[in-house]
């Protein structure tokens, strides 16, 4: 067994690796975006974070894809590897590490884990015969499949299936139905949300069979050690990527002592290899399971299934140009409670662009910063005892990180974000009922204090909402006079100097024309 040090303090959480046999799209977009801002959370609040992304490079798929590019497998995967990496990047995914299941590192992690499972009597070498569907690169029973239009195909995912016979291992997964239940039973949190629970613990409640873990009837993959007539089944190989970036095998390794995962985020369609097969592989080799798995739902494209061939709308480069990336990262972790299905559509993105964050956050900012700069000098107004109405505004700012903290410990993205929209909608009503343009002759001093209180509220919304819109909320710290040092959650509870100068302020957000 291994575990955390201890104090609480460190995390790691990790997006899919994803399969290098097509470009990247708005799905890989919408898991890393989600996982991106619970890791940019934790760093704000204070914890050390490892955040893992990266590809999965071997199998038959990806082996199919990069014959029918005329390439050869390593060739084809270095170059769309980079391009994973480079939208990464581009999205504004704060990683710690991107690995590839190519590397040797890896190569050596599968082979030690492999070896130990072994040693463990958890590997025997049999035969499967059976149905295997390459697109999800997985195995299914006679009771899993279907025929449509003629052709036999998974029912859970409608890929096409093949008969396969070969020699092959197999993991003894058969002996771990009881302790995997008992294991869902003692960690209610391992899963989420509520309908993944339910079905994987169903799927194991039905009983277990073993799983063949190597294949022979091709080579892209890790060879068994000791047998290289068989290459490891690219589930196995895949999973174990988790732990190859802590330094497996070397436990000594800097980074070992941030397993178990806290979270490993992935869609729903691959909760059984993330809830089933990887704590029973990791069990048996006597690791710790991950603390969660959280799987979301599925985006469609404007009500449309989003298909291979990627059109240009799916791009989540092109969608950045288009919108603007944080107005993007907003709205795909607005529009729906992470973990339901959901449909991407630009109206929908042009709506909130332009109600939310250009009425709601930007006009407010704008407003603020518009009369301190011209009734002020463009100099902070000093802090004052607050008044009742102070504290209606400030109260349920206070507030707020505990209310996003306990949103975002359940990843529910949307409920956060509507938590901190009430107390944008709050500084609204409150400057509109305040009046501080009507102050300015009535009584001057009110007029500085109103104006102090709303610079209060806009630097705890920019500092709360960072790890929603890096980009937008630094610029706006930038307009607030709030330095790069003093930017993390704690910064809060130091009041920025009397009398600061601040810059004069922009639009940070630029509406667009619902018809255009
Ligand atoms: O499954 N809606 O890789 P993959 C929501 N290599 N999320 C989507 C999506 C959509 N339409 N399309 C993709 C694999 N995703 C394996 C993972 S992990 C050890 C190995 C996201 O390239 C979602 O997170 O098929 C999904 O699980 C993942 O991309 C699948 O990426």
């Amino acid at each position: 067994e291994s575990g955390t040090a201890g104090n609480g303090k460190r995390f790691f959480l990790t997006t899919p690796i994803y399969y290098l046999n097509g470009q990247p799209h708005i799905g890989h977009a919408y898991t890393s975006i989600a996982a991106d801002v619970l890791a940019r959370w934790k760093r704000l609040t204070g914890h050390e974070v490892f955040f893992l992304t990266g590809t999965d490079e071997h199998g038959q798929k990806v082996e199919r894809a990069a014959l029918d590019a005329g390439m050869t497998p390593q060739d084809f995967t270095d170059r769309l590897a980079g391009d994973f990496r480079r939208m990464a990047e581009t999205i504004g995914i704060s990683f710690d590490d991107f690995i590839r299941t190519t590397e040797p590192r890896h190569k050596r992690s599968c082979a030690a884990l492999w070896e130990k499972l072994a040693e463990g009597g958890h590997i025997y070498l049999g035969h499967y015969e059976g149905w295997y569907a390459v697109r999800d690169e997985a195995f299914y029973g006679p009771d899993e499949i279907e025929e449509r239009g003629g052709q036999k195909v998974a029912i859970a995912s409608g890929a096409p299936v093949e008969w396969t016979r070969e020699p092959s291992y197999f993991f003894r997964l058969s002996a771990w139905t009881d302790r995997l239940l008992e294991f869902y039973e003692a960690n209610p949190d391992f899963m989420a949300p509520a309908g993944t629970r339910r079905e994987v613990t169903s799927f194991v409640k039905a009983g277990l069979q073993d799983l063949s873990i190597s294949r022979t009837s091709f080579k892209w993959g890790v060879p068994v050690p000791g047998d290289d007539a068989h290459v490891m089944y690219v589930w196995l190989d895949a999973l174990t990527n988790y732990i190859t970036a802590l330094g497996y095998p070397d436990r000594d390794s800097p980074q070992w002592g941030f397993w178990p995962a806290d979270v490993h985020m992935v869609g729903k369609e691959i909760t059984r290899f993330h809830c089933v097969y990887w704590p029973a592989f990791l069990m048996a080799a006597g690791l710790a399971p991950p603390r969660r798995v959280f799987a979301n739902g599925w985006l469609t494209i404007e009500g449309q299934k989003m298909s291979k061939s990627l059109g240009n709308g799916l791009d989540p480069l092109l969608l950045a140009e288009e919108f603007g990336l944080d107005p993007l990262r907003y709205y795909l972790l607005r529009e729906v409670p992470f973990g339901n299905d959901g449909d991407f559509s630009r109206r929908a993105v042009i709506g909130r662009l332009n109600s939310e964050l250009a009425n709601d956050l930007g006009n407010l900012a704008q407003r603020s910063l518009s009369l301190i700069q011209r009734n002020c000098e463009g100099r902070l107004p000093a802090l004052t005892a607050p008044t009742d109405a102070d504290r209606e505004l400030l109260g349920p700012l206070e507030a707020l990180p505990a209310q996003v903290e306990e949103a975002l410990s359940r990843q529910a993205f949307s409920e956060a974000l509507e938590r901190i929209w009430v107390v944008v909608r709050l500084g609204n009503s409150w400057i509109d009922a305040q009046k501080p343009w009507a102050l300015k002759k009535t009584d001057p001093v009110r007029m500085e204090a109103v104006l102090r209180g709303l610079h209060t509220l806009l630097r705890g919304l920019a500092t709360i909402l960072q790890p929603f819109m890096p980009g937008t909320m630094a610029a706006m710290l930038d307009q607030l006079g709030t330095g790069e040092g003093a930017r993390s959650l704690p910064d809060l509870a130091i009041p920025l100097a009397d009398g600061t100068l601040l810059p004069p302020p922009a639009p940070l957000f630029r509406k667009i024309d619902e018809a255009g």
